[in-house]
């Protein structure tokens, strides 16, 4: 009887380490301005391959969910910078912000240094 329940609590433990490991919930620090700025970081991270993805305005903060078989961080973060705006590991190159709209224009990361 009691191997029965050391069973079942080895099987449980198992599950949700394997699937917290499967799964991650990230938040990523981005500079942006606008709901404009949201839509465009959102739709990369998902296009990085996030689940979710939902950036706050005003803490500049997103948080991602995804699969780390999926994607990671690193991919996550490069995906908005190459869309335009600078995250906390990754900084868009002059170009890519440059074509961003004119109100989406942050002020950016080097500039916020005093
Ligand atoms: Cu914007």
């Amino acid at each position: 009887m009691k191997m029965k329940y050391i069973g079942l609590f080895t099987a449980l433990t198992l599950f949700f380490s394997v699937n917290s490991f499967a799964q991650k919930t990230e938040e990523i620090k981005v500079w942006g301005n606008c709901g404009m700025c949201k839509k465009t970081i959102e739709a990369a991270a998902v296009k990085a391959g996030a689940k979710t993805a939902n950036w706050n305005k005003d803490s500049k903060v997103l948080s991602v969910e995804f699969k780390e078989k999926k994607t990671d961080i690193q991919k996550i973060q490069q995906a908005i910078a190459n869309a335009g705006y600078d995250t906390q590991d990754i900084a868009a190159t002059a170009e890519a912000y440059g074509n961003l709209a004119e109100c989406c224009q942050y002020p950016r990361k080097g500039a916020e240094k005093k």
